[in-house]
């Protein structure tokens, strides 16, 4: 079922990508199992196809909405592993300029279903709204995510706003995305760096106990 569901993705088959979720959980198959193997197996082969210039950007777009439909139905299902009172506030967004939300969406899942409790701010979001959101929602970390080489200056930006806001010292931020890596976090005044969700879950964790220090 898991490799039925993967080779959806890669057909871009939205209908039967749901129809395939719903029957791998009537299966009893675990919905973390149905998301690594599954849907992110198929979406990680065809982002390998984009690499290899096998598909154009039109392919991926499909295949990206084919695996948002398998997503919608899955994701109450990782949320309802986790009841009990959140870990932590995290505010995420996809920063300004920069409408790529696929990995951003992969980090607030893998989060959520940690037992964080997630406000997605979505994409394009100006340093304004992080800091604005990370007030109103007492957070205690942003996450932000830059796909393009061109827009992770603007977590910079999100730093300094946080810095100015006067709540710097009581947010610890976490970084992300493809152009961006552990020496880049640590030159904007980030405090941490994932280059995946497990990952994203090690250091948010981490983060929370130097906080609570
Ligand atoms: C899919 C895609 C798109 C889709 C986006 C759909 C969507 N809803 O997200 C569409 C077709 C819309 C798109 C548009 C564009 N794209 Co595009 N796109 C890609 C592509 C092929 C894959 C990105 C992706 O989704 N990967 C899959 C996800 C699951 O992985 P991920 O995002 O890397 O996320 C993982 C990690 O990075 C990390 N992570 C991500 N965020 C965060 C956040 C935190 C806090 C943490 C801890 C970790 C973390 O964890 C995630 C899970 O493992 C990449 C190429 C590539 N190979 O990466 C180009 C790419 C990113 N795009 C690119 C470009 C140029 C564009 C466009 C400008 C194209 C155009 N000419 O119009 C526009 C951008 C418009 C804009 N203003 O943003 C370039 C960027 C080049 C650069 N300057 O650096 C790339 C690199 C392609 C290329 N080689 O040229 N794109």
């Amino acid at each position: 079922m898991l490799e039925k569901i993967r080779e959806d993705i890669l057909n871009y088959r939205r209908e039967e990508t749901k129809k395939n979720v719903c029957k791998a959980l009537n299966e009893g198959l675990l919905p973390s199992e149905i998301l690594e193997k599954g849907l992110l197996g198929g979406l990680k082969a065809v982002i390998e196809e984009y690499n290899k210039d096998e598909i154009g950007l039109p392919e991926v777009v499909l295949a990206t909405w084919t695996f948002r439909e398998g997503m919608e139905v899955l994701e109450p299902f990782l949320k309802n592993l986790e009841k009990a009172k959140p870990k932590g506030i995290i505010v995420i967004g996809t920063v300004e300029g920069d409408i790529h939300d696929l990995g951003k969406n992969i980090i607030k899942t893998f989060l959520t279903v940690s037992g964080y409790e997630v406000y997605d701010l979505g994409v394009d979001v100006s340093a304004k709204e992080f800091v604005s959101k990370a007030k109103e929602s007492n957070a205690n970390i942003v996450a932000m995510s830059a796909l393009m080489t061109t827009t992770m200056f603007n977590m910079e930006k999100v730093v300094e706003a946080l810095k100015e806001s006067g709540i710097r010292d009581k947010v610890k931020i976490i970084i992300g995305g493809g152009p961006t890596n552990l020496d880049f976090s640590k030159r904007i005044g980030a405090d941490g760096y994932a280059r995946e969700g497990k990952e994203a879950i090690e250091v948010v964790d981490k983060l929370m106990s130097e906080m609570r220090r």
